[in-house]
């Protein structure tokens, strides 16, 4: 069998996978200390357990990946970590060949593979999460780029007099909609630490407050869309992360998609396999790289 790991800026998630389904599924928080050495041991104890049944290893990770390195885009997601040798380390640690992919680029890959619209050839795969990640599907292949980078649509600029984003740019996607974003903005209107999560439950109970900031997110994500239409003709966007799969959510980006001309609206979907979407999209990966 094969593990399946999932390292996002804020949990780290690790499963065995037979037939596409999860076996023995571990979870851990992320480290923010930003050191190496603890990021190493948060891998070590979430898949020592797993590794007796297991022949190789697939990972979907935050970052950008690139000959067998995790390079951060914003460091910030990852307490500041922003460079780590992702593959040496697994193999260290496992014994087992490890294969390595970007997080989002992962999920879409997985989300592609469900698409009833079996002649769609372009898809956009958005995580709205700890940052926002995008993955992008091309003439029915997976764009990962030259040295990885492709498809970090967090990190176009919406508003270059917007707030400074972790990766030095001001005004990305990611600065303006991610769950971190969210949790930023509300803390300062409410002047108390507030996450993604408790934003949502404010705005589930009618509060204005939380309401205006998680349509900020939405707005951004309903621009980025367009733009990635204009780009690339994108036929259907899929969105996931723990924001993006939060109730409510898709709603208010269907919103502020449909204010826009009908040549920049998508087909929007959730997520199919959910917070899922990265490990089991890694394994489908693996297995179609293997083929
Ligand atoms: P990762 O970035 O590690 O892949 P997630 O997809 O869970 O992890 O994204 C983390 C972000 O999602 C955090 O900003 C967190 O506050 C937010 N979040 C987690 N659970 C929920 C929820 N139920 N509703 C809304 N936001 C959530
Ligand atoms: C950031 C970037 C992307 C990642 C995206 C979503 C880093 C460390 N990560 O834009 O590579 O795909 O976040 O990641 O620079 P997540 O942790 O929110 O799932
Ligand atoms: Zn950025």
């Amino acid at each position: 069998m094969i593990i399946a790991i999932d390292i996002g800026g804020t949990k780290l998630s690790a499963s065995l996978i037979s037939d596409s389904n999860l076996i023995d599924g571990r979870r851990a928080s992320t480290p923010k200390s930003g050191a190496a050495s603890d990021l190493i041991v948060a891998l070590e104890q979430l898949i020592t357990p797993l590794l007796s049944k297991a022949t190789s290893i697939v990972v979907a990770s935050t970052g950008i990946i690139n000959q067998g390195r995790l390079t951060a885009v914003n460091p910030d997601n990852l307490g500041g970590l922003n460079d780590f040798p992702l593959q040496s380390v697994l193999e260290n640690i496992s014994g087992l060949p490890v294969k390595l992919l970007n997080d989002a680029q992962a999920a879409a890959w997985g989300e592609y593979c469900q698409l009833a619209e079996k002649n769609c050839r372009n898809m956009a795969f958005i995580t709205v999460s700890t940052g926002v990640g995008a993955g992008l599907i091309i003439n029915g292949e997976l764009l990962t780029g030259m040295s990885g980078l492709a498809g970090h649509a967090g990190h176009m600029t919406l508003d270059v007099n917007g707030p400074t984003c972790g990766c030095g740019r001001s005004g990305c996607v990611e600065a303006l909609a991610s769950g971190t974003a969210i949790g930023q903005l509300a803390s300062d209107l409410y002047k108390t630490d507030l996450d993604a999560k408790a934003v949502f439950e404010r705005y589930h109970q009618g509060e204005q407050d939380a309401r205006m900031v998680i349509d900020r997110s939405a707005q951004a994500i309903a621009e980025l869309l367009g733009n990635l239409r204009a780009l690339l003709d994108i036929e259907v966007a899929v969105i996931g992360g723990s924001v993006g799969l939060a109730e409510g959510y898709l709603e208010r980006v269907h919103h502020f998609m449909e204010q826009q001309p009908p040549l920049f609206q998508v087909d929007l979907q959730l997520a199919q396999l959910g917070h899922e979407a990265g490990l089991k999209g890694a394994a489908l990966w693996a297995e179609q790289e293997q083929a």
